[in-house]
């Protein structure tokens, strides 16, 4: 099954610096480009254009040409199916899919451009083995073998000294290792501190989204809603795939009201775009909070049947009244049937548990055994009362009278929806306040869980969508990873025991602000592994870099089956492995056979695949098969998604009480049970570091990128090349033209890069599209310079601090 490749074979090969040798094949690309098609070529259908004359149709027919279908990247919420044209082995033409129905049949230029992007200059086409300093970005070509060898003796061996965990897996949301760490025995270092801002204050009143604000309904329940507030996302560009959606709701005339520092692409599509001061989205919905509380705006029958706003609260100690005290050895908390919460029975004018009263009084403070009580709906109209619209007004720069107009408009002419964000305010230290506040609007309004009221991040859609259970595959009881220590963002700091890391995508990079300081923890590590298609920043730190294979490659006919939005897709081998390529499958079961463990894997990706059908305990799934996908093109409708998926219909929550949970008990000393303002760690106005760095740099997503892919995607880069933008009269201010390059710095640190004038983005801040590498950029690198505080009070979140790259300072220079 697996070749084995004689080591002699590579003995011949030149040894060259990593640079050179990619150079070396990005010109063989580019030969190979021209000699194939034009740009003109490949827009017309594959045939026609093979078949220009009868002598095309004979190749066609020779079997020259063929489609096949997969799915494409993921973390756009995109996971199109695609088909795809294959003229003599080459990738000539990505088309949508004819799938499931017609609204599932999308593609964007990312998805088109792949015809050149698989090609591109930064794939990496071998195996290659550092030969200078870490960093140093030497490397030579190495073979296969030769590679797994060296990964398995020194895993192996560090291990014998460290202990099974001294190893981390650190996986992104592209790369597919399920059985890497386990066989390892390794820590997965999580997804720790990103996107997880908002959703540590928005998700304990709700149970939904497991921290991470999913929303609890999808995008296409918009056309139901009167009003679409987004506060925080760019949602026209972060959710290419489903835009439509967000016309299709504004046509049925659903408000669509943006709320962001900059004009971005959404608010221009919106109805009314309502410009905030960075990091203040908690501040506006507080100001919110407070005009609905005087106004008296609120669903009281909602409140008091939904919601712990009727809970009471020892005014002494802030904690939550239950009927007994948990057991700190249990292993799950209590939940409000076996202990439950306790509201204010105003007939028997006494305490009882929640759920034994239909009307418990919604505020007060009433006194029982010498212990004093208030409900937490008085406790909150007491810490709103700093929080008042000109408070607002003035943190946000928004004006109080349209503040008071939105709450009003929330909570009187529903229904509404709230749209959060996970690359605005969520991106800030101070976000879970902005989630917390927004599960009050709900909790005030009743705006949740029923058509056109929904509240959460709508971006992506498979994270909101059908979920569909696919069946992980069993591995042996002792075959798992091993528990993760801490953090990855807290080892660079923190004590521990980590000496290797195997980097499946680019961790470094994506996963760490502050670069300085990872590249000096990188340093100090044994031993570093990177598998990914592209050569990543990461990759520079490596010991060995493996070359993976993009979605098209594979060297089986069935690849991986995944869930995408509201669809199964499947990954089917369109052409060979380019290069050297392995699948992520191959290279797990490659390792696994050198670890011994090879019996515990499929023995092929076809048998996992087959095992995540046949194995589900969902009978719709169990019943499906390959055949039966590919029979509808490689995707296959999720059961039940003709009706947009809707969270709690019943209004159980998934909470510990079922209602609301709105007041966070365990939060009492950090002074946030209820949400109370503070500002972000950094950029914030009258923060004194703004004298010597005055611009908050907005970290933000395109339409022309993934993160850090498609940077060299060249069809692409004609459109978007990474650069800075800020606004015109922060330029002037500065005596720097537009298209200079610019030094971007702070004490962390700097990069260069050119600079792109532009009148959407705010004044006081810049803007910059995330995720591009330092070969791309003049010098260094974004994460240079993004703030890696983590404050204390996250690590009492429900899924830890969040890393704040926006929470951050800088000053714009010209170079
Ligand atoms: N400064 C700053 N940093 C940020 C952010 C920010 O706003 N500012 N945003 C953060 C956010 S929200 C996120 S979610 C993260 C995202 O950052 P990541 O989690 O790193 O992003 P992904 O897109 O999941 O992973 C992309 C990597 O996987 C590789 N890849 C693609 N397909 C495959 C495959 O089949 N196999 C393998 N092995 N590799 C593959 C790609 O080449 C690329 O290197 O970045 C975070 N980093
Ligand atoms: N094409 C594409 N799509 C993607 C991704 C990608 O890389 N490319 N990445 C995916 C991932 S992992 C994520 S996390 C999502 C993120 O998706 P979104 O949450 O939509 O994030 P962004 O697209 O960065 O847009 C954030 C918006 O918030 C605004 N903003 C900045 N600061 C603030 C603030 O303090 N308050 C408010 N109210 N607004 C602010 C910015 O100007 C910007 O318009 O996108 C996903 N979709
Ligand atoms: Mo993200």
């Amino acid at each position: 099954m697996v070749k084995r490749r004689a080591n002699e074979e590579r003995k011949d090969r030149k040894e060259l610096t990593r640079r050179g040798f990619l150079k070396g094949s990005a010109a063989c690309g580019a030969a190979a480009a021209a000699g194939m098609f034009s740009t003109g070529g490949w827009l017309a259908p594959a045939k026609a254009y093979a078949g220009i004359g009868p002598a095309g149709a004979e190749a066609a027919a020779a079997g020259n040409e063929h489609t096949a279908c997969t799915y494409h990247q993921g973390h756009c919420g995109g996971m199109c199916p695609l088909k795809c044209t294959v003229r003599d082995g080459r990738l000539v033409k990505v088309e949508p899919n004819t799938c499931v129905d017609d609204r599932y049949e999308t593609i964007c230029l990312k998805g088109i451009s792949e015809v050149q992007h698989i090609y591109g200059s930064h794939r990496i086409q071998t195996p290659l083995r550092r030969v200078g300093e870490r960093g140093a970005n030497e490397f030579e070509p190495v073979s296969w073998d030769e590679a797994y060898d060296e990964i398995v003796e020194r895993l192996t061996s560090l291990q014998k000294q460290h202990g099974r965990d001294c190893v981390v897996v650190g996986a992104t949301t592209e790369a597919s290792f399920p059985f890497l760490a386990p066989m390892l025995g390794a820590q997965t270092g999580g997804m720790g501190g990103i996107d997880n801002g908002t959703g540590n204050g928005l998700d304990p009143a709700i149970g939904h989204g497991g921290g991470y604000a999913y929303a609890t309904g999808e995008a296409r329940d918009w056309v139901n809603a009167n009003m679409a507030l987004t506060v925080g996302s760019n949602f026209c560009e972060s959710t290419l795939p489903q835009v439509r959606l967000f016309f299709e709701a504004k046509e049925a005339g659903a408000k669509m009201i943006t709320v962001d520092p900059h004009f971005s692409t959404t608010a221009s599509k919106s109805n009314e775009w309502i410009p905030i001061t960075p990091g203040t989205d908690a501040a506006l919905f507080l100001g919110m909070a407070s005009a609905i509380v005087d106004n008296e705006w609120y669903d009281e029958a909602f409140m008091a049947a939904h919601t712990a706003f009727p809970y009471l609260v020892d005014t002494a100690t802030g904690k939550l009244v239950r009927d007994h005290a948990e057991d700190p050895a249990a292993e799950e908390p209590e939940t409000g049937e076996q202990n439950p919460f306790f509201v204010w029975d105003a007939a028997a004018n006494a305490r009882v548990p929640y759920a034994s009263v239909a009307n418990p009084a919604l505020e007060g403070t009433f006194t029982e055994g010498g212990t004093s009580y208030k409900t937490v709906f008085t406790l909150f109209k007491e810490n709103q009362k700093p929080h008042t619209l000109d408070w607002a007004a003035e943190k946000t720069g928004i004006p109080a009278e349209r503040i008071e107009e939105l709450a009003r408009a929330y909570a009187q002419d529903g229904p509404a929806s709230i749209a959060l964000g996970w690359g605005g305010n969520d991106k800030m230290a101070n976000a879970d306040i902005a989630g917390h506040t927004a599960a009050m609007l709900a909790a005030l309004t009743g705006n949740i869980c029923k058509p056109g009221a929904n509240i959460g991040v709508f971006v992506g859609g498979a994270w909101n969508g059908y979920t569909g259970d696919l069946a992980a595959w069993e591995l042996p009881e002792d075959m798992t990873s091993a528990d993760d220590e801490m953090a990855a963002y807290d080892m660079r700091t923190k004590q521990n025991k980590v000496r290797a890391f195997i980097c499946c995508g680019d961790f470094f990079q994506q996963h760490y602000a502050n670069m300085n300081a990872t590249v000096e923890w990188a340093k100090s590590l044994d031993f570093i592994v990177s598998i990914d298609p592209y050569f990543t920043e990461g990759a520079k730190w490596a010991d060995i870099v493996l070359p993976a294979c993009t979605r098209f490659e594979n060297e089986e006919e069935v690849g991986n089956l995944k869930v995408g939005y509201n669809q199964l897709v499947l990954q089917n081998k369109v052409i060979e492995p380019l290069f050297e390529a392995r699948t992520d499958f191959r290279i797990q079961r490659d390792l696994a056979e050198r670890l011994g463990a090879a019996d515990a894997l499929p023995k092929d990706s076809g048998e996992w695949v087959a095992a995540m059908l046949a194995n589900s305990e969902d009978p719709y799934l169990n019943a499906l098969t390959v055949d039966k996908i590919n029979e509808n093109h490689g995707a296959y409708p999720l059961e039940g998604i003709e009706v947009p998926r809707q969270a709690f219909p019943d209004l159980v929550f998934g909470t510990t009480s079922g209602r609301m949970d709105v007041y966070y008990d365990n939060l009492v000393d950090f002074g946030q049970a209820l949400p109370t303002y503070e500002d972000p760690s950094e950029a914030y106005d009258g923060n004194p570091l703004r004298d010597t760095y005055p611009l908050q740099l907005a970290n933000v997503r395109s339409r022309f990128r993934i993160h850090n892919q498609f940077a060299d995607a060249s069809w692409i880069q004609q459109y978007y090349e990474p650069y800075v933008e800020l606004n015109p009269a922060e330029l002037d201010a500065r005596g720097i033209a537009a298209d200079d390059t610019v030094e971007v710095g702070n004490d962390r640190g700097s990069f260069q890069c050119r600079v792109k004038a532009n009148p959407a983005v705010r004044p006081g801040s810049a803007r910059m599209i995330e995720g591009a590498s330092a070969d791309y950029l003049g010098s260094g690198n974004l994460q240079n310079v993004t703030n890696d505080t983590m404050i204390e009070r996250g690590y009492e979140l429900g899924t830890g601090p969040v890393i704040p790259f926006s929470d951050t300072l800088v000053q714009v220079k010209k170079a």
